[in-house]
């Protein structure tokens, strides 16, 4: 049975032309004009691109308390809905638990998936043991991992960890990860903000400004550099941090920056509504910035200093945000972004001129496959590469409303934003998951993205360094100690 998708453009991260996509066994086995195929899907007036790939998302993850509420099923359905055809979830280890005991957790859980995914392996914690397994993981085809320097007492690691762990990444030919906030500054602006009496969800905001990004961000390019390392900083949503990363990028480091839709399109003022559930959903880490700093993320997508757009999907129901009811610091923190994040870039960046077509598939998918290393199996639209598509309808409008999300969520962080772009079909290794809205996933049919170590781009350099390695000195005098 082969498909032939008809009519449209197809729209990658360099080119724009005229083709029709033929899909057999699941991949692409032709492109040109006047293809035939068992099943026609009509692209006319369509733009053809490479289906999404969310880098960033956590599903069914326990954290502060709880577990996020979208799972592997209603979260990849979600992506599916909004052109999402692959999903990076990050795998978390108890501290003190081994990483394949984590990675068996988290493959048990991937079973449900919708669509392809793949994941980063989180290092919560440092020993001999996180030391030989991530060899093994690497052999399993994780090449990406994850370090939290906030979470002080939960997930944060120091910086000795750090070094340690990112040294073992070059080694490897691993990419490591960091969410970069100073965890011990966050912890001390916490406790003073609730001593002075500040417990709503704003606090939240002013625990975790700029400066705490911007350090922690610089601190990891700096380690990363004495350790070797190319560094990938997740949900990059400030200029001190987006600059951090631009000015290692001019030095010639492997650096890249990620910010997420919702930094790009929400600000602070959501956390002054005066809807105490209306600002606690919001609360996620980082927190949404001013608009200066929004600004400053939209010049980074333009000028190629900032690489991917993700979303960091990690969705709490209203319930779950109320555990912070009198002590923001217990709000779980995470939105959720997966179905809306094309859409809304699309409506954000390219229909405003911000951003082209082909720098869209670039952030939303080419640039992320190429960065973790699963390019062109994901990401393009060529022959032999998976058939993960989506046909992208630039006049469809909706109205985002939770009442017509996939979320299992009872709210949506976009409530009420117009959208006009959205996908007619979208197919997952060839199979049709949206058909012009109605959704016909399958439950099961996502597969694991196995991704090799690309040690090619472990050669950080730089060129201000004084002093390679130690040598020993033969000295003359060696003064006799004590006087
Ligand atoms: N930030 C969030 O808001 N949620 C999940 C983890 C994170 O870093
Ligand atoms: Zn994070
Ligand atoms: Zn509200
Ligand atoms: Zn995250």
């Amino acid at each position: 049975m082969s498909k032939v998708i008809k009519g449209g453009t197809v729209v990658t991260a360099d080119l724009t032309y005229k083709a029709d996509v033929k899909i057999e066994g699941g991949r692409i086995v032709e492109i040109g004009p006047d293809l035939k195929g068992d099943e026609v899907l009509d692209a006319t007036g369509c733009y053809i691109m490479p289906g999404g790939i969310d880098p960033h998302t956590h599903l069914e993850m326990p954290f502060m308390g709880t577990y996020s509420s979208d799972d592997f099923e209603s979260g990849t359905r979600a992506g599916l809905a909004g052109g999402t055809t692959m999903v990076v979830d990050f795998a978390l280890p108890n501290p003190g638990e081994g990483l394949l005991d984590a990675l068996k957790r988290w493959d048990n859980k991937s079973t449900r998936a919708n669509c392809d995914y793949s994941f980063h392996m989180a290092v919560t914690w440092w020993g001999e043991q996180v030391f030989d397994d991530m060899k093994e993981v690497v052999g399993r085809g994780i090449n990406t991992f994850k370090h939290f320097l906030a979470y002080k007492g939960a997930l944060m690691v120091n910086d000795d960890e750090l070094y340690a762990s990112f040294k073992r990444c070059a080694e490897l030919g691993a990419t490591p990860l960091v969410h970069a906030e100073n965890g011990d500054v966050v912890a001390e602006l916490t406790a003073q903000l609730l001593a002075e009496g500040n417990t709503g969800p704003e606090a939240h905001a002013y625990s975790r400004p700029p400066q705490v990004e911007g350090e922690a961000t610089n601190r990891a390019i700096m380690i990363a550099d004495m350790a070797g390392a190319p560094l990938y900083v997740v949900h990059t949503s400030c200029e001190e941090s987006h600059e951090a990363i631009r000015r290692a990028r001019m030095q010639g480091k492997r650096v890249w920056g990620e910010p997420l839709i919702q930094h790009l399109t929400l600000d602070e003022s959501e956390y002054f509504n005066k809807d105490w559930d209306h600002a606690a959903r919001r609360v996620m880490s980082p927190p949404f910035r001013n608009k200066q700093h929004q600004d400053s993320l939209w010049a980074g997508l333009q000028s190629g200093s900032l690489s991917v757009v993700a979303t960091d999907h990690c969705a709490f129901t209203t319930e779950q945000k109320r555990f912070g009811v009198g002590d923001f610091s217990k709000i779980p923190n995470g939105t959720g972004g997966l179905e809306d994040r094309m859409p809304m870039l699309w409506t954000h960046g390219v229909a405003t001129g911000r951003i082209t077509m082909n720098e869209f598939v670039a952030v939303t998918s080419t640039n992320i496959a190429k960065i973790l290393n699963c390019y062109p199996k994901k990401g393009a639209v060529l022959v032999g590469a998976d058939a993960d598509l989506v046909v992208w309808d630039p006049e469809k409008e909706k109205t985002i409303a939770a009442d017509s999300q996939q979320s299992a969520i009872d709210y949506n962080v976009f409530e009420g934003k117009k959208v006009k772009g959205l996908p007619r079909y979208t197919l997952t290794r060839g199979q049709v998951a949206v058909m012009d809205g109605e959704i016909r996933t399958q439950e099961g049919h996502g597969e694991f993205v196995a991704r090799e170590p690309n040690a090619t781009v472990n050669k950080a350099l730089s060129k201000w360094k004084d002093l390679t390695a130690p040598r020993p000195v033969e000295r003359t005098g060696i003064p006799a100690s004590g006087v």
